[in-house]
């Protein structure tokens, strides 16, 4: 199959499902277009099934906001024509479904002057926040229905998403759940990665990670305060991966409980199998996850996590097998649980093998042939419709 792919391309669990989805499916013989403003950060390799199109964005004077999404729909609207796309996926409903719709527009505006092109399925794929947060606000939620209900097809990444799509967007078109996946060959724990870990954990503490966006969603603070209580009780440290607007705050918080020579501030890192590879539990305490990607990788190399018992997290997490559930903001909760993994040496191992066992279920393997699957009954159905 030909097939376009949108997504954000700077970091963000959209735009890694997104990316790791086009390089599954280009190593399955299919070819891919990613369309975007910048190039998916994880789409360093080369493969000749992989190209990508730029969208230039017109910053005209008059613009004080330049109209990405309609520079965007033209891009589509031009690939979908000249590459003659059989599907175009977009990930993330704002603004992509939106301008997958009105590529779809552009394009069928266009053949009453050049050529008839053949039309691409659109399939929209809903990750969290587009339903959740950003997509619930008035400003917005009109729109997202209307990109959902001007999609061939529409998947969510847990069941949870969709269940909550359904009841507070009433589309009118069905939506399937097809989860978030893990590579399972690369993220795998690394027996070689003690160099990093005594530079982290010289006294051979244990080390706890958390690896986010700093998004307020993500209560950076309960984690620093998670910590705080664990460490009067078991010697560790504390790994901060990834950057965004809580940080600072974050980051005066360790200051203010005196922890700033146990906990370390990364930054955003490539190297998330080789951090995740040192550490012992990842902490996860969001206020809302609709699958919580970040804990499907740790799981893969063998890392329990500790999570709210939230949205989608619940169909990942499951207490007493690949780590524990809290009640959301009960930090106190959360140090018990994260002690007694730390401290009852066969809990760990027996949460450290299942949290591998869990990953594997969500192996690329398994999930990329359910988008396969979507994809051909999306154009068989538009065949029957013929
Ligand atoms: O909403 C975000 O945090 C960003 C979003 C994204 O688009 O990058 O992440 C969401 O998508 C991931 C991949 O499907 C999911 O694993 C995350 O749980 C989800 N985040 C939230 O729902 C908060």
């Amino acid at each position: 199959m030909k097939i376009g792919i949108t997504c954000y391309p700077t970091y963000g669990g959209s735009g890694v499902v997104a990316t790791e989805l086009g390089k599954a499916l280009a190593k399955r013989g299919h070819i891919i277009h990613f369309i975007s403003h910048d190039l998916p950060f994880r789409l360093r390799e080369f493969s000749e099934n992989i190209f990508y199109h730029e969208v230039s964005i017109n910053d005209y004077p008059l613009f004080l906001f330049p109209p990405y999404s309609i520079s965007l729909a033209s891009k589509i609207a031009d690939v979908m024509c000249y590459e003659e796309l059989d599907v175009m996926h977009v990930h993330y409903a704002i603004p992509h479904a939106i301008s997958a719709f009105l590529a779809r527009e552009i394009q069928r505006d266009r053949a009453s002057l050049v050529q008839r092109c053949k039309e691409a399925k659109i399939i929209t794929t809903l990750h969290g926040t587009d339903i959740t947060l950003v997509g619930a606000d008035p400003s917005l939620s009109g729109a997202v229905r209307l990109g959902i209900n001007r999609s061939d097809g529409v998947t969510a990444v847990s069941k949870y998403l969709r269940d909550v799509t359904v009841q507070d967007f009433k589309p009118v078109v069905e939506i399937r759940a097809i989860p978030n996946f893990v590579d399972t060959t690369e993220f795998v724990r690394k027996d070689d990665c003690g160099r990093f870990r005594a530079a982290f954990a010289p006294k051979d503490e244990k080390l706890l990670i958390h690896l986010s966006n700093f998004r307020p969603l993500k209560r950076v603070g309960d984690v620093i305060r998670i910590f705080h209580a664990v460490q009067e009780r078991v010697p560790c440290r504390l790994l901060f991966v990834g950057d965004g607007p809580d940080r600072p705050e974050a980051e005066k918080l360790t200051r203010e409980l005196g922890l700033s020579d146990k906990v370390r501030f990364l930054g955003k890192q490539e190297a998330v199998v080789e951090l995740l590879s040192i550490s012992d539990v990842m902490i996860m305490p969001s206020e809302n996850e609709s699958f919580g990607l970040a804990a499907l990788e740790a799981m893969s190399c063998g890392v329990p996590v500790i999570a709210s018992r939230i949205g989608g997290l619940q169909e990942l997490v499951c207490d007493g097998k690949n780590g524990y559930t809290f009640e959301l903001g009960k930090t106190d909760d959360a140090t018990t649980q994260v002690c007694a993994l730390l401290e009852n040496d066969a809990l760990y191992k027996r949460l450290a093998l299942g949290a591998r066992q869990t990953a594997e279920q969500y192996d690329t393997d398994k999930i990329i042939p359910l988008y396969e699957q979507y994809y051909e009954e999306i154009l068989a159905a538009s065949l029957n419709k013929i």
